[in-house]
């Protein structure tokens, strides 16, 4: 039997934070475990080092079920980002060793792909309606299928997605940055912005918009029926999602369809949204809901519910994680999309990737395992850097959700 010999921790900024778990066995297989929790990526870094390395050593990483079992209820003090963002590392890691020690890609593992590739969107933006329209432009000329449209909101300077240079990268400074947020002229402004893009476009390709968790339900039902003769793919995380009951409210304003999810944790976050079909797309993600173990159970309980999959797949999720996403979404029946902001060319230098973009869709390689392999050489030369996301403040100075 193979053990654990080491694992390892590789915290590296190429041009954005990424915690990486490196697993390597006694047969001299490594694996590797995105860990990354944007704005908070210590606390996982040490959750790891200092209470979960100890416990790796001489175990078999075949085991996967059980090692994820083993951690969790383990710890006893249960959920919770930075828990299943550790217990999420050490899982894909592997996963990854065990497609490599079988000679298999790992969507092979999780019984061979239902499909060639992964719809994915892109993220258009802009400053204005003109500058968003040229945006798309380029993600259509670009083969994207799929296109997220936001934009700046006139009055409201705290507009969520819009890109600043090259990557739209929202946890920019050393401390959190505060914005200014108006509902109003967010709700008076969002529908006439995307009805631009449809009546410049056309209907031949999906519109989604993300919303950031910023509306009251009452607010989002009068959002969503506004929106419906533009026939969106989703709108994204139209209100907060503790109150999971609070969703029936939506669902039953508008047939905009609904996704919520880049910010759940475990299964017991989406329970009720999906036995109670209150969404239509589960957006959780392998490395913030427990690995490619729970993100499973998660996608096969929502398959039961006619509810389907649109992992989170922003640059804050690292190459590994947004592997082992695609390897996952070919998988599943119930696949619907996959969120893909191309990392920044430099995050390349530290992480050698084999998915490709293609017609719209990222392929997972077919290489053994998750296709991904890290430059630890290169990462050292990408030291750690502070990095807050946003905090929101409404006209009258108290915090908004950002
Ligand atoms: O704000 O990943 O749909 N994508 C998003 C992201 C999130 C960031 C937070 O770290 O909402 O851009
Ligand atoms: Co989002």
């Amino acid at each position: 039997m193979a053990t654990i010999t080491e694992a390892k921790i590789i915290i590296t900024s190429p041009g954005r934070n990424f915690v990486t778990l490196k697993i390597t066995t006694s047969d001299g297989v490594t694996g590797l475990g995105d860990a990354t929790l944007n704005g908070r990526e210590l606390a996982v870094a040490s959750y790891l080092e200092d209470h979960v390395l100890p416990l790796l050593t001489g175990r078999d990483p075949d085991r996967i079920e059980d090692m994820w079992q083993y951690l969790y209820k383990g710890a006893y003090w249960r959920r919770g980002p930075v828990t299943m963002t550790a217990i999420a590392a050490v899982d894909t890691a592997l996963w990854d060793i065990k497609g490599k020690v079988a000679g298999m890609p790992v969507y092979d593992l999780l019984g061979g792909r239902a499909r060639d590739g992964a719809l994915v969107y892109g993220h258009a933006s802009g400053g204005t309606v003109p500058e968003l329209l040229d945006d798309v432009a380029r993600f259509r000329d670009l083969g994207y299928r799929a296109i997220r449209a936001q934009a700046a909101v006139p009055g409201s300077p705290g507009s969520y997605g819009v890109r600043h240079g090259a990557v739209y990268e929202p946890a920019a400074t050393s401390l959190p940055e505060e914005q200014l947020w108006s509902t109003e002229a967010y709700l008076d402004f969002a529908p006439d912005c995307l009805a631009a893009v449809r009546e410049r476009f056309g209907f031949g390709f999906h519109l989604l918009h993300d919303v950031h968790h910023r509306l009251t339900p009452t607010e989002a039902g009068r959002l969503g029926r506004r929106l419906e003769d533009l026939r969106l793919f989703w709108m994204e995380d139209p209100s907060p999602a503790e109150l999971q009951e609070s969703f029936r409210q939506i669902r039953q304003a508008t047939t905009t369809p609904i996704a919520v999810g880049e910010v759940f944790n475990s299964i017991w976050d989406c329970q009720q949204l999906i036995t109670e079909r209150l969404i239509d797309y589960i957006r959780a993600s392998v490395v913030h809901a427990g690995g490619i173990t729970h993100l499973r159970r998660i996608f096969n309980l929502a398959e039961l519910y006619q509810v389907r999959t649109g992992s989170h797949g922003a640059t804050d999720l690292s190459p590994v994680s947004l592997s082992a996403a695609v390897h996952l979404d070919v998988t599943v029946p119930n696949f619907g999309i996959q969120e893909y902001m191309a990392h920044a060319p430099v995050t390349h230098e530290v992480f050698h990737t084999s998915y490709e973009l293609r017609d719209g869709a990222l392929h997972p390689s077919p290489a053994p395992g998750l296709g991904v392999e890290i430059d630890e050489q290169a990462a050292a030369r990408f030291p750690y850097e502070p990095k807050y996301l946003p905090v929101s403040r409404r006209t009258d100075g108290s915090v908004h959700d950002w």
